[in-house]
């Protein structure tokens, strides 16, 4: 059942705060299949996001992970910077991608596969054994998440084969990845207004007075699976213009529609664009994402099931791989999926 969180909504392109009732779309996992499979993928074609309850991955995966990074985070920054730099796995801080963008935060990118979480653990843990279990366990967890959502998106859009999508990041050569962010507490210049409007201020799109943690962008992968302490700072970008804060739910996931799931079907979905803003707070933001991404050799295109019969295709097929060296090859806030149209597309 999706139930509407009312929250307020900022304008983007000025200051002057325009508010209205938005709720973030909530999926309960526990649902009738049916309804929930109709839920999602509504929730993903308005918006590209939503908020998962009832998901099933045990409280004590997250807790364990929550307190494996947040000990790392603890660390002398020198320690710390042996395990970096993320190029573009390890531990980053500031620097994000190859092309210099910035952001206000450290973090650690880790390849999803159990090979390389335990070769990798050494670098971030004195009981690497624990770390990369703990690390494992999360992993499988928030993947079984991906595979039951993307079983579910299959059955909404009544396509017979209900793995088509879960089938790309169940396969053993995935190339999905772990990320966990780090943001410094943060406290900024006092507004009377702003306190009004529940410190949610300057959401424009260049912020002046806020620092940017996490600079606006989509994320390549299918799906994004992000859980966050209860620290706020998370916006997502509505079809319509807005920038809203979406509140932190420590103990839910949210899912984030990313580029190669629109390509898959074939725009029917859009990536949601989203940033991280620095929101008055005492306490340090903590959040983890997993990228269920295909295996580098996959296929992108989106099944004829998708289309009815004057629907042409936007994208040209493309190797997941090949779509990752564009990425990686651009800015940020770029977007990607444009040197993959059709040329017949405007
Ligand atoms: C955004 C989503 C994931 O965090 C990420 C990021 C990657 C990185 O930090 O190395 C990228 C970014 C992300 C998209 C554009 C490129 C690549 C930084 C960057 C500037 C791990 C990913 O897959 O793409």
């Amino acid at each position: 059942m999706v139930v509407a969180t009312p929250t307020p909504l900022l304008r983007c392109g000025n200051n002057k705060k325009k508010t209205a009732a938005f709720g973030v779309p909530i999926i309960d996992l526990s649902d009738d299949k049916s309804i929930a499979s109709e839920m999602i993928v509504k929730a993903c074609e308005d918006y590209g996001f939503f908020k998962v309850v009832n998901h099933g991955v045990p409280k004590k995966v997250i807790a364990r992970m929550e307190r494996e990074a947040a000990d790392f985070f603890s660390r002398p920054v020198s320690e710390k910077g042996r395990a970096g730099p993320a190029a573009p796995f390890g531990y980053g801080s500031k620097n994000i991608g190859f092309n210099g963008d910035k952001g206000d935060l450290e973090y650690i990118l880790l390849e999803a596969n159990p090979l390389s979480l335990t070769q990798r653990a050494k670098n971030f843990s004195n009981d690497p054994s624990t770390f990369s279990s703990v690390t494992n366990d999360y992993v499988i967890g928030v993947r079984k998440l991906s595979c039951d959502i993307l079983e579910l998106v299959a059955e909404g859009l009544w396509i017979e084969d209900n793995s088509i999508f879960s089938k790309l990041i169940s396969n053993s050569h995935n190339d999905s990845c772990f990320r966990v962010n780090h943001y410094p507490p943060f406290i900024g210049p006092n507004d009377d207004e702003d306190e009004l409007n529940n410190n949610h201020w300057d959401l424009s799109p260049n912020p002046s007075k806020s620092k940017v943690g996490f600079g606006e962008h989509t994320d390549p992968q299918i799906l994004t699976i992000l859980r966050s302490n209860d620290v706020s700072g998370l916006q997502i970008y509505t079809h319509d213009g807005f920038w809203i804060p979406v509140p932190p739910d420590p103990n839910e996931f949210f899912v984030f529609v990313g580029d190669t799931f629109q390509a898959l079907t074939n725009g029917r979905f859009t990536s949601v664009r989203h940033r991280v803003v620095a929101i008055n707070s005492w306490t340090s933001r903590m959040s983890m994402m997993y990228f269920a991404a295909p295996a580098l050799d996959a296929w992108i295109s989106a099944p004829p099931q998708i289309n009815n019969i004057i629907t042409s295709n936007i994208y040209r097929p493309f190797k997941w791989g090949d779509f990752k060296q564009i990425v990686y090859s651009l800015r940020l806030a770029d977007s990607r999926l444009d040197y993959f149209k059709n040329h017949t597309q405007s």
